[in-house]
C-alpha cells in the first residue's frame, strides 16, 4: 500500500546494475498457505560498476526472511537490514565472485494481487513481469540482469502432480511423506521476469513440431482436466506460429520443449515466460460451442503473440522497463502481421486501426499521455498501455513502410544477430535498422520520445495545363502533459489517386523517373509541398493508404467525394475508411439536429452505398462485414469537442433503424440466404457468412418486428457455434423482444459450468445499451456467480460496464461513477493492477459536460483520498486530476 509520497521512477536515472547474478539456484518447497523458497545466488561485482558503496541491495517484498549465509556462513543480522522493500547487505565481496544463500516463505494463497506466486483453482502459478519476482524471493529484480535459472520444486504428490519451471526437466524423485521433486533448468540466461513454476492437477495435450533445421520440439498445453476437448485450436496456432516465424524471419524455436499453461486467475492475457506461457484460459480454451469465431481469431493471436516473444524479448530483453515498447511493440507488429496472413489483411488492419483511433487516440490526447517510451512512472504495471503496445507497434509498421519489406527484414537480421542474448534499447533497435539501411533515422525517433498524435492538414492543386499536382502537407501535434512544445515528426504518406472513372491514375514522384500508381511521401518539415508529375487527368487523392502513419488527417472533402472513395478506391483499407468518414460527417450532422431540436434524417448517399455493397457478391465477406458497421459511439465521442452520449447514442440507433427500413429487403435476403448455408464451419468463408448474417439481423432487430424476432429465436435455439448463439442472444437482449429475460436465464442454465461463456453472459448484459442500466448492473454484482477475486469476471461486469456502456455508466446523476468507484475501491484491497484499469473509465473526464466533468472528477479525488490506496490506482487517479 502506498507511502505518504510514492516514488517516481525517472529514465534519465538509468544506472547500470552494480552487481551481476550469474547463476541463480532456486528450491521451493510448494504449498498453498505457505511456501518455502531457498536461493542460492551467484554474484559478483559488475565490472562496469564504479559504486564506491560496498553494498548490495536486493528487492523483495511481501515475504518473510529467514536466514541468510554468504559462502556458507550465516550472517549476523547486523550485516544487514531489511525493509518492506529490500534486503540491503552491508559489505559483500568487491573482488571475487560469491554466493548467497537466502531462505524466505510466501504466502501464495493469500496473495489475491495475483503477481509472483499465487493460486488459482487450487493450483500454483507465477507471474514475475514485471516486478512479481520480488515477491517471490529477494533479488536484482531488472531486467538487465540476467542468470542462468536451476529450479527445484518440491510438493504433495497428489494434490501437485504436475511441477513446471523453465526449460528442461534434469532430474526427479520421490521424498518422504508423499512428496515429489523436479529440478528444471533453462540453459538460456534470461532476467527474473522471465521465471515461471507451475504446480497442480493438470491435464496435458502433446502434440510435436519439426523445425526447418530438423529438430523436433516436444509442445504441450496444460489445463484443468475438464477442458482437454478445449485446446485443439490452440495447439494448432501454435504450430502455425511456429512455422511463420521461420519464413519471416528466420527465426526457430531454442528448446526441445515448448508449455502453455491455461490459468483462470489472470491480470493480462498471457505471460511470456520462457518455454513455459502462462495463459488467461481466455486465450486457449475454444470449442465452437464455447467460443466466437472473434474468440478464435484472438487466440491464434495472442498464441503467436508470446510465441514471438521467444526472440522479440527474450533472446534480446528490455535494458529497462521505459523500453517495454522495444519487446511490445515490435510483437504487436509480429502478431498483426501474422494475422494478416493467416486472415484478411485489410480486416485486420481495419480492426487494429479502429483500436488505435478510438482507444490510443484518447489515451495520447488525455491527462495519462506518455511517448511510448516513458521517461517516467511510479508504477510500471501502469504503462502496459496501448500508448506501448499499440502506438508502439505502428511505430514499427512505418520503419517498415520507410524502409521496405526487404529493408525493414536486413534491419531485423542485424538487430538479432547483435543483440542475441543482450538486454537493450529501443535506440539499439532503430541502430539496427539505421546500419542495415545505410538511413539516418534520427528524425524519426522522436516517435519514440514524443507523446500525442500528429494531425496533418492537406491541400492540393492539380494544374492541367502542366499535369501536375503540387500537395501541401502541414503537421502539428497538440501538447500533452510535460510536453508543451513538439518537433515535426519523420511521418511516411502512402498516396494514390483516382481518375474521374474511379481508375487508378498513375504519376511521377519528384525524383522518380518511372511512373507509379501509389508512393510513400516522406513529410518531414512542418510544412512540405509534394509535386506529383504527369498526372493525366484532375485525380481524387488517396492519402494515408493502409493507415501509414498513427496520425489524424483532415483533407476537407465532399460527401460525394466520400461515397466514390467508398466505391472505387483500390485501397482497402481507405475504401472503408471513406465509408467510414461519410458516416460520421453525416452523425455528427444531425447531432447538431439532434441538439437543435430539429428532424433527423439519413443522407441517401450513405443508404445507396450499402445498398451497393449488399448487392455484390464479394469473396471477403468479413471485409463486407465491417464496410456495414457505422463507426462506434466511442469513435464519434473522440471526434466531438464535448461528448454527448445522449445524443451520440439517439442518433447512432436513429440511423440503424433508418438504415434498416431503407434496406430491410436487403438485409433480410442477404441473412436468410448466408443464415441457410450456415454449417458451423471455422473457415474464413463461414467466419464471414456469419459477421455479416449477424450484422444483417442486428439492424432488422431495431425495427421491432414479430417476424424478426422468431428468426432470433430459432437462430438461439438451433445455434450450432456459440458466435450465432451470442449474436442471436445479443441482438435480443438489445431490442425490445418481449421475452428477453427468459432467454438471458436459458443461457445461463446452459452454461453455468463453462465460465468463459459466464463472462460473455455478464459481459453482454453490462454493456447493453437497453438492458444494462443501474438496477441491472447492482444485482448482477450480487450474483452467486459474481467475484471480485476473478479479473475475467471484474473485465466482464465492471470493465464493459464502464467501458463498454457509455449511456448507462454516464448515467446524468453519476451513479454509474459511484459505482465505479466503489468497485475500484474494494479491488484496490485486492488486486490493484486490476483496480487501475477499472478506474481508467473517469481519466477522461474533462471531455465530458460540466455535471459530468463534476461527478467524475470527485469520484476520482474521493479515490485517491482513500487511505491505504495503492500505488497503482494512486498514480491513476492523480494523474487524471493533474
Ligand atoms: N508481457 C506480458 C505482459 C505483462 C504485464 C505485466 N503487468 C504479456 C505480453 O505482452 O505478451
Ligand atoms: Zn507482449
Amino acid at each position: 500500500m502506498r507511502e505518504a509520497n510514492p516514488k517516481t521512477i525517472y529514465l534519465k536515472d538509468y544506472t547500470p546494475p552494480d552487481y551481476l547474478i550469474t547463476d541463480t539456484c532456486l528450491t521451493l518447497e510448494l504449498d498453498a498457505p505457505l511456501t518455502r523458497v531457498t536461493a542460492e545466488l551467484t554474484l559478483q561485482r559488475h565490472p562496469a560498476s564504479h559504486a564506491s558503496d560496498r553494498a548490495l541491495i536486493l528487492q523483495g517484498e511481501t515475504l518473510t526472511l529467514l536466514n541468510i549465509t554468504l559462502d556458507g556462513v550465516a550472517l549476523s543480522p547486523k550485516r544487514y537490514r531489511v525493509d518492506d522493500e529490500t534486503l540491503t547487505l552491508f559489505a559483500v565481496p568487491q573482488d571475487r565472485p560469491f554466493t548467497l544463500q537466502i531462505v524466505n516463505t510466501v504466502c501464495p494463497e493469500a496473495n489475491t494481487a495475483l503477481e509472483g506466486l499465487y493460486v488459482s483453482n487450487g493450483m500454483l502459478c507465477t507471474q514475475c513481469e514485471a516486478q512479481g519476482f520480488r515477491k517471490i524471493t529477494y533479488y536484482l529484480d531488472r531486467p538487465d540482469v540476467m542468470s542462468r535459472f536451476t529450479t527445484t520444486l518440491i510438493a504433495d504428490r497428489v494434490r501437485y502432480p504436475v511441477l513446471l519451471s523453465n526449460g528442461n526437466p534434469i532430474a526427479s524423485g520421490e521424498n518422504a511423506e508423499g512428496r515429489h521433486w523436479i529440478t528444471w533448468q533453462d540453459p538460456f540466461n534470461k532476467p527474473c521476469y522471465l521465471f515461471a513454476l507451475v504446480a497442480g492437477q493438470l491435464a496435458c495435450v502433446r502434440d510435436s513440431y519439426r523445425t526447418s533445421s530438423g529438430r523436433d520440439i516436444d509442445l504441450r498445453i496444460y489445463v484443468e482436466a475438464h477442458d482437454l476437448d478445449k485446446c485443439a485450436h490452440a495447439m494448432q496456432s501454435l504450430k502455425h506460429a511456429m512455422r511463420w516465424d521461420e519464413e519471416h524471419y528466420g527465426r526457430e524455436y531454442d528448446l526441445d520443449l515448448y508449455m502453455i499453461v491455461a490459468v483462470s486467475h489472470f491480470n493480462m492475457g498471457a505471460m511470456e515466460n520462457k518455454g513455459l506461457n502462462i495463459f488467461n484460459t481466455k486465450y486457449v480454451l475454444a470449442r465452437p460451442d464455447t467460443a466466437t469465431d472473434s474468440d478464435y481469431e484472438h487466440i491464434e493471436g495472442v498464441i503467436a503473440h508470446e510465441y514471438f516473444h521467444n526472440w522479440t524479448g527474450n533472446r534480446i530483453t528490455c535494458r529497462d522497463w521505459f523500453q517495454l515498447s522495444l519487446k511490445e511493440g515490435l510483437t504487436v507488429f509480429r502478431d498483426q502481421e501474422f494475422t494478416s496472413d493467416r486472415t484478411s489483411r485489410a480486416v485486420k488492419r481495419i480492426e487494429d486501426v479502429n483500436l488505435l483511433r478510438t482507444r490510443q487516440f484518447a489515451e495520447d490526447s488525455g491527462p495519462l499521455a506518455h511517448p511510448v517510451r516513458p521517461e517516467s512512472y511510479i508504477e510500471i504495471n501502469n504503462f502496459y498501455t496501448l500508448t506501448v503496445y499499440e502506438k508502439g507497434a505502428e511505430v514499427v509498421r512505418m520503419l517498415q513502410t520507410l524502409l521496405g519489406t526487404a529493408g525493414f527484414r536486413r534491419g531485423m537480421d542485424l538487430y538479432f544477430a547483435r543483440h542475441d542474448g543482450q538486454a537493450v534499447t529501443c535506440d539499439d533497435f532503430v541502430k539496427a535498422m539505421e546500419d542495415a539501411n545505410a538511413v539516418d533515422l534520427t528524425q524519426f525517433k522522436r516517435w519514440y520520445s514524443q507523446a500525442g498524435t500528429p494531425e496533418i492538414h492537406v491541400s492540393y492543386h492539380y494544374d492541367a495545363s502542366q499535369r501536375c499536382l503540387q500537395l501541401h502537407l502541414q503537421q502539428h501535434c497538440p501538447p500533452t502533459p510535460g510536453q508543451p512544445h513538439k518537433l515535426p515528426l519523420h511521418i511516411p504518406v502512402r498516396l494514390g489517386l483516382l481518375a474521374e472513372d474511379g481508375q487508378p491514375l498513375t504519376f511521377r514522384p519528384a525524383g522518380n523517373s518511372q511512373a507509379v500508381a501509389e508512393c510513400v511521401l516522406e513529410l518531414r518539415e512542418t510544412q512540405q509541398t509534394f509535386v506529383l508529375q504527369d498526372v493525366p487527368s484532375p485525380p481524387v487523392v488517396s492519402l494515408l493508404r493502409g493507415f501509414s502513419a498513427p496520425v489524424k488527417l483532415t483533407l476537407p472533402r465532399s460527401h460525394d467525394e466520400l461515397a466514390f472513395l467508398m466505391r472505387y478506391d483500390s485501397d482497402a483499407f481507405n475504401r472503408w475508411d471513406a465509408g467510414q468518414q461519410l458516416a460520421m460527417a453525416l452523425m455528427l450532422a444531425a447531432i447538431d439536429d439532434w441538439r437543435g431540436g430539429r428532424e433527423l434524417a439519413v443522407d441517401p448517399r450513405l443508404i445507396n452505398g450499402m445498398a451497393e455493397l449488399l448487392k455484390q457478391d464479394r469473396s471477403d465477406l468479413s471485409f463486407v462485414a465491417l464496410l456495414l458497421q457505422l463507426p462506434s459511439e466511442s469513435y464519434v465521442a473522440e471526434n466531438m469537442a464535448v461528448i454527448d452520449v445522449e445524443a451520440i447514442h439517439g442518433v447512432r440507433e436513429f440511423f440503424k433503424r433508418t438504415l434498416a427500413k431503407a434496406l430491410h429487403g436487403a438485409f433480410a435476403e442477404t441473412y436468410r440466404r448466408h443464415h441457410a448455408a450456415e454449417d458451423g464451419a471455422l473457415d474464413a468463408k463461414a467466419i464471414g457468412r456469419r459477421r455479416v448474417k449477424n450484422i444483417c439481423l442486428h439492424y432488422l432487430l431495431t425495427l421491432d418486428e414479430a417476424e424478426i424476432y422468431r428468426w432470433a429465436s430459432a437462430q438461439f435455439d438451433h445455434a450450432p457455434t456459440m458466435t450465432d448463439q451470442l449474436a442471436a442472444l445479443e441482438g435480443i437482449v438489445n431490442s425490445q423482444h418481449p421475452d428477453k429475460t427468459d432467454y438471458l436465464q436459458a443461457f445461463y442454465r446452459q452454461w453455468q459450468d463453462e465460465a468463459l461463456v459466464i463472462d460473455k453472459w455478464f459481459a453482454l448484459q453490462a454493456s447493453s445499451p437497453v438492458y444494462g442500466h443501474l438496477q441491472t448492473i447492482y444485482a448482477l454484482l450480487q450474483h452467486p456467480a459474481f467475484d471480485l477475486r476473478t479479473p475475467n469476471r471484474v473485465r466482464a461486469l465492471v470493465g464493459a460496464f464502464s467501458q463498454a456502456n457509455p449511456i448507462h455508466f454516464h448515467d446524468s446523476r453519476g451513479r454509474g461513477y459511484v459505482f465505479l468507484a466503489d468497485q475500484v475501491l474494494a479491488l484496490n484491497a485486492l488486486n490493484p493492477q486490476v483496480a487501475a484499469r477499472m478506474l481508467s473509465a473517469l481519466t477522461h473526464w474533462r471531455r465530458y459536460d460540466v455535471d459530468r466533468q463534476q461527478s467524475m472528477k470527485r469520484q476520482l479525488e474521493r479515490v485517491m483520498h482513500t487511505p491505504a490506496i495503492s500505488r497503482d490506482v494512486y498514480e491513476v487517479a492523480n494523474k487524471s486530476l493533474a
